[in-house]
């Protein structure tokens, strides 16, 4: 018998933090086409149930649109059963608007069951009662606290959502857990390789194997900022270069998240916005973070009878954080020496 176990799909999240209302509804769309993607792959491998451990959907108030192609999946693939445990996002608002499925059903908390022979398929909840001779499939959209506690309930895997990475590990010597992350990737903070988990269930044993299936993923790179030498110092096209070495392998269709790390000195020129607006257009999403260090002899430039002496006595004289004042007194130092801050 086999199984999908997925979870977080956020289906119609507004997506509005780092896309465009445009790109927004675009990504929404793919969200959906992945859904119907996966459907359509547990079909063609004999897939018997898919679990969504929770937030199917992102909001209580689904479109119309999406309600239809999510029922009209259900409806056509009437031997695959759907079970569904609501999670922390969707409400059950928007199973309502799904209309009545035979082969629909949603767990609860007060851990309702769905048996197939001796596979049984339960909601997490503390009425949880499982037999030792069935295969136990446990459904939970939860951080795991403390995974001793789950420990000897016959637990053979327990299928988890709401942390949307890939994520597993043991439970006892019988059982183990795994979040199977999210499908799609919706912004910069879900990166690597999204997808769901695909359970085979032979002679009371289960096989699992994470199927990799988003259309985009999030590519998380850091580069560091080196000098070649002394002389050379650093300047954005050269810092260009370096991060397009790092990007040369990653699809256009993808998303990209560059954090730039290192030491620089008063005077070296990183500019961020242009980095940003050189690389927007080479990827579906870009964004550049700035996470350099600047280095300062605070002390020393304290004693000195310049404008910038001055500056600095005066922040330290402020009641800022030790963090606000160093980041204040780059800020400023960056101006006083013509830098650009966007
Ligand atoms: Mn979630």
């Amino acid at each position: 018998m086999k199984i999908i176990h997925c979870a977080d799909i956020h289906l119609d999240s507004a997506l509005s933090t780092n896309m465009s209302s445009m790109q927004a509804s675009e990504r929404r769309k793919e969200l959906l086409n992945t859904w119907v993607k996966m459907v359509e792959y547990g079909a063609d491998n004999g897939v018997r149930v898919i679990i969504i451990a929770g937030d199917w959907f992102d909001t209580s108030n689904i479109f119309v649109n999406t309600a239809d192609i999510i029922a009209g999946t259900i409806r056509k693939y009437s031997n695959m059963d759907f079970v569904y445990l609501p999670g922390n996002h969707d409400e059950r608002a928007c199973i309502g608007m799904l209309g009545k499925h035979k082969n629909l059903m949603v767990l609860d908390k007060e851990c309702n069951s769905v048996r197939y022979d001796d596979v049984v398929i339960a909601a997490y909840g503390k009425k949880l009662q499982l037999k030792n001779e069935d295969v136990n499939i446990v459904v939970a959209h939860e951080e795991l606290s403390d995974v001793k506690l789950l420990a000897g309930k016959n637990i053979d895997y327990l299928a988890l959502g709401h942390i949307h990475k890939h994520m597993e590990g043991v439970i006892d010597q019988r059982g183990m857990w795994c979040y199977s992350g999210c499908l799609e990737a919706r912004g910069f903070d879900e990166s690597g390789e999204q997808g769901f988990v695909l359970l085979e269930v032979t002679e009371g044993r289960i096989i699992h194997t994470f199927v990799p299936f988003g259309y985009r993923h999030v590519h998380d790179i850091t580069v560091d900022v080196v000098y070649e030498s002394e002389e050379s110092g650093m300047d954005t096209i050269l810092l260009c270069d370096k991060i397009a070495d790092r990007l040369v392998s990653i699809p256009g269709k993808d998303m990209v998240k560059v954090r730039i790390k290192g030491a620089m000195t008063p005077g070296d020129v990183i500019n961020v916005s242009y980095i940003n607006s050189y690389f927007k257009d080479k990827f579906y999403g870009f964004r550049i973070e700035d996470g350099t260090d600047m280095i300062l002899d605070i002390d020393m430039l304290s004693r000195e009878r310049s404008l910038k002496g001055e500056f600095i006595r005066a922040v330290l004289a402020s009641d800022e954080t030790d963090d606000m004042k160093r980041s204040i007194i780059r800020c400023g130092l960056s101006a006083l020496i013509g830098e650009v801050t966007e």
